[in-house]
């Protein structure tokens, strides 16, 4: 086995990034499919220190903002977590949906800025999760990670980012649902975007390792945010924002293995998986199947020699 990791897996049952209920049974659907042990055949030590709670919050009812109060207190709850936890180990964020990467990523940051190492962040999505509160239409938190820890205004109430994400460090993969505002946004920024076009016509593997090539050259540390709809809906049904034309089951797998292989991931969020969605466990069961393979899960030990 390469690289024996010491797995730390957090269920964060956070439900309060949009108004479709459901992400809050993810971390049981996770245990329920398996991770532990599958993490755990492949060699890794892996513990299992039970679910993140929200900081105390006092809910107010908001014109357009859905949940913000709750939102900020998982905010706040969930950096802290992740920072402490990357002391010990690599945090697996069993989600939950994706407004628990308002907290992973901060924690993350925070933990790299005292490793006095610079942080990259592999956003694997449909979506870019790019708004401000200001910006989102829907009015849901979920779709703004990138765009707090960028340090883009208007995430008042919020823990503050301080030294944002450099948008060199961030690349997004899997694209095809980006609103007007966060595309006119994006484009003024040296974000790496990888949209499903670019995937069809030269695959998903160069972008990919051009990214690792540049956070291994920076000696960087690397979280990766797995959102569920970067798969097609047809492989990965149970997820509330599914959007057509996604990574097939092989390109989800060359994406994690190549992960492996870089020896470059040092947390990882699993979001939106939304078990009340699911069909017979599938989708969980492939988010699982997915992360065994970042975790070095290979058909064989090394490569044909000849044909
Ligand atoms: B996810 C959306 F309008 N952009 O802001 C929005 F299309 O974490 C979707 O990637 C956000 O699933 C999706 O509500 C957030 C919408
Ligand atoms: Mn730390
Ligand atoms: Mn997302
Ligand atoms: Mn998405």
């Amino acid at each position: 086995m390469s690289h024996e990791q010491n797995c730390i897996l957090l269920g964060v049952p956070l439900d309060s990034g949009k108004r479709r209920r459901g992400c809050l049974m993810g971390p049981d659907a996770y245990r329920t499919a398996g991770l532990e042990r599958a993490l755990r055949d492949l060699g890794h030590t892996v513990v299992d220190r039970g679910n993140v709670a929200p900081a105390p919050y006092h809910a107010q009812e908001h014109e357009k903002l859905h949940a913000l109060e709750e939102t900020i207190a998982w905010t706040e709850s969930l950096a802290a977590a992740a920072d402490a936890a990357m002391d010990d180990g690599l945090p697996i964020f069993m989600g939950g949906d994706h407004a628990l990467a308002l907290g992973t990523v901060l924690g993350a940051m925070r933990h790299a800025d005292k490793a006095e190492r610079p942080l990259f962040v592999l956003w694997l999505d449909a979506h870019t999760d790019f708004h401000t509160p200001q910006t989102s239409d829907t009015g849901n938190l979920h779709g703004t990670p990138l765009g707090y820890v960028t340090g883009r205004e208007g995430f008042d109430g919020f823990p503050e980012v301080g030294t944002p994400l450099p948008h060199d460090n961030i690349a997004m993969i899997g694209l095809r649902s980006v609103d007007a505002l966060e595309r006119a946004a994006l484009q003024e920024t040296t974000v790496t975007y990888v949209d499903m076009r670019e995937i069809d016509e030269s695959g998903i593997a160069k972008p990919l390792q051009r990214f690792l090539d540049k956070v291994a050259a920076a000696g960087g540390m690397l979280h990766v945010s797995l959102d569920v709809d970067f798969l097609d809906p047809s492989v990965a049904p149970a997820v509330g924002t599914t959007v057509p034309g996604g990574a097939t089951v092989r390109e989800g797998h060359l994406v994690m293995e190549m992960l492996h292989d870089s020896g470059l991931m040092t947390s990882l969020d699993l979001v939106e998986l939304n078990p009340f969605l699911d069909e017979r466990g599938r989708t969980a069961q492939l988010m699982v199947d997915l992360t065994a393979s970042a975790f070095g899960r290979r058909v064989f030990d090394r490569p044909t020699r000849a044909y």
